[in-house]
């Protein structure tokens, strides 16, 4: 999918967009999985940067309409963050529209057109502000920033609690499992790469917990577990941190759309409080901390508390289990599919991710009796 652009490509692709100053360079920018990110710095004017991404229209068949939620859903953002006296051009992401003189009349008609632009090879650009002084993490150093990413994650679903307007669903059946085993059956079947045979004990850890993955997402399609509008990945790395390791905003806005809010605290436990890396050779590094998961939970809930529903309540402890459970399919699958969704750095990763986030789903599992408690502790 990467593809090697020179400085003078995308320099220009930059200047299709509404940036301040002069363009002066841009680089490649972040470990992303799926889009390709860059970062344009420009002089003048603001000497503002941005950051410029290719969104991949393999994985969001619709990316106007991709492009559509992030505006509304920032929008809705921006003016709570106004209301509460913060920064705007800060505690949210800032979308960067086209520069209208280089728009063509269809995109000037089309209500996403002014969001993205659409190269000559048929790849999607998009581009939002850098925000100065933010730090990412790839994982939580401190039980403070574990408190910390969940408060930031409660407060961005408060923030769009009263968020009505129906959004697109960007990736089908993102965090459906019942939808993920159609298209694992499918894959296991297929064996596109021949790898099946190989992976007979691979293929049972996702066999063993099918059943008690469906009971729970019955929950959600019979509405005893509500849905609303939520993120769907929030691992630490999509959250910008100040230098003193306060949330500043949440970022990579292409999954935002409706889901269970259970979505959002399961795949943040998965990543914030893993002691090793998401694709750790090493399994030993491996495993949930306790420590970081109290404090994730305590921060998430000092924001949500009250405005959860019993149903929520019961089942946060298991969506850690639903969500890593999930990824360790995700991952084998693409191993299986031989490799065609996330990219990656050397031929066994998929294979190297997909056994480090099982052991990371045997150390949720081994510790969800502390997990439901701790849960219980902070949540009334
Ligand atoms: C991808 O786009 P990025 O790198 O933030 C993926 C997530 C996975 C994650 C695993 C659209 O996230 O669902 O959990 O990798 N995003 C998409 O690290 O599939
Ligand atoms: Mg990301």
């Amino acid at each position: 999918m990467t593809m090697i652009r020179t400085n003078e490509e995308i320099m220009e692709i930059a200047g299709k967009f509404m940036t301040t100053g002069k363009i002066r360079e841009a680089r490649p920018l972040g470990p992303g999985f799926i889009n390709d990110t860059f970062i344009v710095v420009t002089e003048g004017e603001g000497n503002a940067r941005y950051i410029l991404q290719r969104k991949n229209h393999i994985v969001f068949p619709d990316v106007p309409g991709m492009m559509k939620n992030i505006e509304l859903v920032t929008e809705h953002i921006r003016k709570k963050v106004v209301a509460a006296g913060g920064d705007p051009l800060r505690e949210v992401l800032t979308v960067i529209t086209r520069r209208p003189e280089t728009m063509t009349e269809a995109e000037k008609e089309d209500p996403a057109g002014h969001l993205y632009y659409r190269d000559g090879s048929g790849n999607f650009w998009a581009m939002c502000l850098f925000i100065e002084g933010s730090v990412t993490y790839e994982k939580a150093d401190t039980p403070e920033l574990c408190y910390k990413g969940g408060e930031g994650i409660g407060k961005f679903q408060a923030q769009l609690s009263d968020f009505t307007t129906p959004l697109n669903e960007t990736i089908k059946g993102f965090h459906n499992i019942r939808w993920r085993f159609v298209q694992w059956d499918e894959a296991v079947r297929r064996d596109a790469a021949g790898r099946v045979k190989d992976l007979a004990e691979e293929i049972s850890w996702i066999d063993s917990r099918r059943e008690e993955m469906l009971a729970f997402w019955s929950l959600v399609e019979d509405g005893t577990i509500p849905t609303r509008v939520t993120h769907n990945d929030t691992k630490i790395s999509n959250i910008l941190f100040d230098g003193k390791g306060d949330v500043l905003c949440v970022i990579d806005l292409d999954t935002c759309m409706s889901s269970t809010s259970l979505n959002d605290f399961g795949d943040a436990i998965r990543s914030y409080t893993n002691t090793g890396a998401e694709d750790d050779r090493n399994l030993g590094n491996v495993g949930m901390s306790m420590e970081m998961f109290e404090a994730y939970t305590r921060g998430y809930l000092s924001q949500r508390k009250g405005n959860l529903t019993e149903s929520e309540i019961s089942h946060l402890a298991f969506s850690a289990r639903y969500i890593t459970y999930e990824q360790v399919l995700r991952f084998l699958m693409d191993y299986i599919d031989g490799d065609v969704y996330y990219k990656i750095a050397y031929p066994e990763h998929n294979l190297v991710r997909t056994r480090a986030q099982y052991r990371m789903l045997q150390s949720i599992e081994a510790q969800y009796g502390e997990m439901m408690r701790t849960v219980e502790k902070y949540a009334r």
